[in-house]
């Protein structure tokens, strides 16, 4: 039992994709929490014995729900559905169709731990964001950054992903290039599956789509986001400011924005975008033309 003072407490990071996933169901299905921002990169707050005792394996986001804690976002999105059924949202999807296709697209698109790093979309997203929590580590001596990773983190691959990317201040290039081939095969698979004109990927508002606003507004922070053109992607672009227009994206989203992640951003892109924006679009270009 966590120790709590009311019936929702969320433990999470302003730019954790899973975090901002749980904080747009809590808004979409209209639950209160009581919010506990925490630093990842920054300051390692995760890798505390305080936090260890809320989840021992370090990351956010937990919900707490009557001082019994939920893990894993995907959980805690359906958890929240249940919980409430009849307020706010209904976040799983409404036709037979979508509960048939849910499990198959959450595994294509979901940033998952039994999916490795580039081998599907959420963990390209995630992959590309690796700059970002390069160049916020880099605030932090490089000692001090590896005692905390390789003593206190329980992932073995974790505590090398983050030592490496202290160390290098990224991944090699060749992976990023991956992430940006996945990203672009998502991009087009998406686009197609809207293309028939559903407002949202199950034709009503669903955790899918929760899920895609976490990550759609990821690309723009890597300066991916000028891709969204009705030129290359009429559809995903319309669907995109759709799921910006919803009135849970502000609370959820852009006022969790965390300082050093956008100082991170305009270290690494100054205000261009990425450079590996022309690669997005050639692959996306590839792969739009081959499903004509
Ligand atoms: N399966 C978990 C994954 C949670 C996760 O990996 N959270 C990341 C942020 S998105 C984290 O806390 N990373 C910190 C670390 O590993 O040190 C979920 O879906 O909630």
């Amino acid at each position: 039992m966590i120790p709590h003072e009311t019936e929702f407490e969320l433990y999470h990071y302003g730019e954790s994709l899973c975090s901002q996933m749980v904080r747009l169901a809590l808004n979409e299905k209209q639950i209160g929490y009581t919010s506990h921002h925490m630093h990842l990169e920054l300051t390692g707050e995760n890798l505390s014995p305080a936090f260890k005792k809320i989840n021992p394996n370090v990351v956010v986001p937990v919900l707490v729900h009557n001082g019994a804690p939920l893990y894993n976002s995907w959980e805690i999105l359906r958890y929240l559905d249940n919980y409430a059924p009849q307020q706010g949202t209904k976040l799983l999807p409404q036709t037979d169709d979508g509960m048939a296709a849910l499990d198959g697209l959450v595994h294509e698109n979901a940033l998952r731990s039994d999916v490795a790093l580039g081998e599907n979309f959420g963990t390209s997203i995630a992959g590309a964001s690796t700059y970002i929590l390069a160049n916020i580590l880099k605030r932090r001596p490089a000692l001090r950054v590896m005692w905390d990773y390789l003593t206190k983190h329980p992932d073995r691959m974790r505590k090398i992903a983050f030592c490496v990317l202290r160390l290098r201040g990224g991944l090699p290039k060749p992976l990023y290039e991956k992430f940006i081939r996945r990203l672009a095969q998502g991009l087009a698979d998406n686009e197609k599956r809207m293309s028939d004109g559903r407002a949202y990927m199950f034709g009503n508002y669903s955790l899918l789509d929760v899920m895609m606003t976490a990550h759609f507004h990821r690309l723009e922070d890597v300066h991916l986001g000028t891709i969204f053109t009705s030129e290359h992607l009429p559809h995903l672009t319309a669907y995109w400011q759709r799921l910006q227009a919803r009135p849970s994206y502000k609370p959820a989203i852009l006022d969790f924005h965390s300082w050093e992640w956008r100082a991170a951003m305009d270290d690494i892109y100054k205000g261009q975008p990425s450079p590996f924006l022309p690669l997005l679009a050639d692959e996306l270009g590839k792969r739009l033309a081959n499903q004509t």
